[in-house]
């Protein structure tokens, strides 16, 4: 959902206005309508039991299951990943202590017009309505300047927090790099032919990363409020840490229905974004997903989002066209893309996708006039 670039005026929504934590019920401003527009599977078993990909085993066996969900998901659980024990909980920790400052502190960094990074609601467009989260987003890689805005006298405090979100920040880059080799084996492509490609070197070594803290408390009325209401990621690949706390689903289609992700401890989430679908012609697809509340628990949730610079040109790899046919998609700068949802009001459907795609009669080119 995510990108570093977008300027709406919504994203100017700094502070939440309404305090979610002590609330005894759901005011109308944070009505979310339409919550039960499908049924919802839990602890999910057969053909909708959400797939699992364990790096720590045999590397066919998991890249196999990675391209097969990647194909019919767009999403994964990921387990086996490697990443230093006690990262999860640190993290949780710090994220727990950074909501639960006082509404002024965390107001120092509100997010202000046209600004992306800082504390606030989800910065996200075209709702009227709130959700019931509380969000920060930040570069990866610039946390110790962000914060300084909540922590200006950069204490302890301070200190403890950056460490922790640079460790994170550390092992999920290191990680984002492994799953898009990964997910480059699972096209077709060789170990080799990875090494050599010139584009794939370039989407490697240019990676940009976003990170974006959740918070949501638990809600007297969950049948009555979203967390984050559903949406694709817009750039590669979000990798969600999230607290033992079931609340991501993720759309199933024929028959329509959102399926929970299970929160194991220790486990991530793979989530693939719309500019991931292009990169790939359509083979390996973005999806829908959204986040609900529960009445019992708090929630966090650490998407990292890993995209392409704001003005690379994003089309689908060589590798991944068969041969005869042509580019199911046109070539799209992660800029164009969000300039073509903003204008387009676009929230929840594909919308974005359906005119970055090439018609049969057409030349691949760039982005198509606006109107
Ligand atoms: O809370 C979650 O698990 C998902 C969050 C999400 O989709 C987002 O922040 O874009």
């Amino acid at each position: 959902m995510l990108s570093p670039m977008t300027t709406s005026p919504a994203a100017a929504a700094a502070t939440p206005c309404f305090e979610l934590r002590s609330a005894e019920r759901v005011p109308e401003t944070h009505a979310w309508p339409g919550i039960d527009d499908h049924p919802t599977v839990k602890a999910a078993a057969g053909g909708d039991a959400v797939p699992v990909v364990d790096l720590g085993g045999d590397p066919d066996v998991a890249r196999a299951a990675a391209g097969r969900a990647a194909e019919e998901w767009g999403a994964f659980l990921l387990v086996g990943h490697g990443v230093a024990a006690g990262v999860a909980a640190r993290v949780e920790e710090q994220v727990a202590r950074l909501f639960a400052l006082p509404a002024a502190e965390k107001a120092r960094a509100g997010r202000r017009p046209g600004e992306f990074n800082g504390y606030g609601r989800a910065p996200r467009l075209n709702f009227s309505n709130h959700m019931w989260s509380e969000g920060y987003t930040f570069p990866a890689a610039a946390v110790r300047a962000e914060f300084r805005r909540v922590w200006p006298d950069a204490g302890d405090d301070y200190l403890r927090f950056c460490d922790v979100m640079e460790e994170h920040h550390a092992e999920m880059r290191a990680l984002g790099v492994r799953l898009l080799d990964m997910l480059f084996g699972a096209l077709g492509l060789t170990d080799a032919q990875i090494a050599a490609g010139e584009t794939e070197r370039e989407i490697r070594e240019t990676l940009t990363a976003t990170t974006h803290l959740n918070m949501y408390p638990r809600c007297p009325q969950p049948e009555r409020a979203i967390g984050m209401a559903a949406h694709t990621d817009s750039g590669f690949i979000t990798i969600i840490l999230q607290s033992p706390v079931p609340g991501l689903q993720l759309l199933r289609r024929q028959p329509d229905r959102w399926v929970t992700v299970p929160a194991p401890p220790g486990a991530l989430v793979v989530v693939l974004g719309d500019l991931f679908q292009v990169l790939t012609n359509g083979r390996f697809r973005s999806a829908l997903h959204r986040a609900v509340v529960n009445r019992e628990r708090d929630r966090i949730s650490v998407p990292y989002f890993l995209g392409p610079p704001a003005d690379m040109k994003v089309a689908p790899l060589a590798a991944a066209v068969p041969p005869g046919t042509k580019a199911a998609f046109r070539g799209v700068t992660w800029r164009e893309y969000l300039e073509i949802r903003e204008k387009q009001a676009i929230s929840v459907d594909a919308s974005v996708m359906k005119m970055l795609q090439v018609a049969e009669e057409e030349e691949e080119g760039g982005v198509p006039p606006n109107n």
